[in-house]
């Protein structure tokens, strides 16, 4: 799963992308068209606090991937390598600009709302482009030959036309699962997910800034609509937080009444957004977080850390981390019956501890 974070020129996209990743960008030996990739650790309180009641040998988090991709423009997005790089990512951090900064230029003043408006007409516009190739395409074999695949494709890519003709995104249409398999294979960007990330000024008050931002800049009602997420950073104090360590940084954040960095809240919305949890393995070698798709069942959780397990899958002792800590060990959580056994079809749930039993 990958995010790519998309935006205008100079609105902070690489800055973000270094300080999520760690990912330096030597932008003098970068061809501009293609992504640079990298992995952000996803910060889980509940995690390190299992962490301190097992003191294993190894903890692994879980991780999101982030793509950086050039600025956005028509222009840009008529580039192959550019648009393909785009279409390859699962969901959309669309960076835009709210800071003030004079010696950074912008296209006009500093309207969050219109830059969200205009990258996500573009994005349409290429989807329709798209859709409009195919029907020509599929118009022509119709002529050919008729069949009912092609009657269905017809259909539902006139649905599509409709959908972006009236300025929607794809990712707001309500498809069958069978429409959505149809679809896949082209990849719509205004299909994907979309995160608006507004990258606020500095300010004594930042705590209550980055809060307030989504209602100040009027992305709220933009934030809400499906598929659709909305947060703030403060791409210059991040950049401060990510050269400290923790102490100093719990410091820093506390001088700004901060509880935790915008970036945190970031990663988890992105997270959020693909439909992503996390269930945990522990133990004194090694506590983890695993990352899975929302409903997914145990049996094919189970696979996520090995196919042997899903394989020899018999049953899942499951308890919540919070009720884990609160009984203190699993010997007291079985003593007390907070510590159950689930079948293959139990819905893992977002912070759920798993032990898989198996006959492999
Ligand atoms: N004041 C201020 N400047 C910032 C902030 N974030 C980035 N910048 C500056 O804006 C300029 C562009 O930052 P980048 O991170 O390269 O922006 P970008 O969106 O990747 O730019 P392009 O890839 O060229 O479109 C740099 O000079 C940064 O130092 C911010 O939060 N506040
Ligand atoms: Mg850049």
């Amino acid at each position: 799963m990958k995010t790519g974070i998309i935006g205008l020129p100079q609105v902070g996209k690489t800055s973000l992308f270094t300080i999520l990743t760690k990912v330096q960008v030597d932008a003098a030996h970068h061809n501009p068209r293609e992504a640079h990739i990298g992995v952000a650790k996803v910060p889980d309180d509940r995690l390190d606090r299992l962490a301190a009641l097992y003191n294993p040998r190894k903890l692994i988090h879980a991780s999101v991937e982030y793509a950086d991709v050039a600025a956005m423009s028509q222009e840009a997005l008529k580039d192959t390598a550019y648009a393909t790089a785009l279409r390859n990512v699962d969901a959309l951090a669309h960076v835009v600009r709210a800071f003030d900064d004079p010696a950074i230029p912008h296209v006009g003043p500093i309207d969050p709302l219109r830059d969200i408006k205009n990258v996500d007409f573009d994005l349409m516009i290429n989807d329709l482009g798209q859709v409009e190739k195919r029907l020509e395409r599929v118009e022509k074999d119709l002529k050919k030959m008729r069949g009912p695949e092609l009657e269905k494709e017809h259909e539902l890519l006139l649905k599509c036309k409709a959908q972006l003709e009236a300025e929607k995104p794809l990712r707001e249409l309500e498809l069958a699962l069978e429409d959505r398999k149809r679809l896949r294979g082209f990849m719509f960007l205004s299909q994907k997910p979309m995160l608006y990330v507004l990258n606020i000024s500095e300010s004594a008050d930042l705590g209550s800034d980055l809060a307030g931002a989504v209602e100040k800049y009027k992305v709220s009602a933009a934030a809400a609509r499906p598929a659709t997420g909305a947060t703030a950073v403060c791409g210059k104090v991040e950049a401060e937080l990510a050269e400290m360590d923790d102490a100093e940084a719990a410091e820093f954040l506390a001088s700004y009444s901060l509880k935790e960095s915008g970036l945190v809240r970031l990663i988890r919305k992105t997270y959020e957004l693909l439909g992503l949890i996390s269930f945990f393995t522990v133990g004194e070698d090694e506590c983890r977080a695993w990352t899975v798709e929302r409903g997914i069942k145990a049996v094919h959780a189970a696979g996520a850390i090995h196919s042997d397990l899903e394989k020899h899958f018999i049953r899942a002792e499951t308890i919540h981390w919070d009720a884990l800590l609160e009984a203190g060990s699993e010997a007291n959580a079985r003593a007390k019956g907070t510590l159950r056994l689930e079948g293959k079809d139990y819905v893992v749930k977002d912070g759920d501890v798993v032990h898989i039993r198996h006959s492999g």
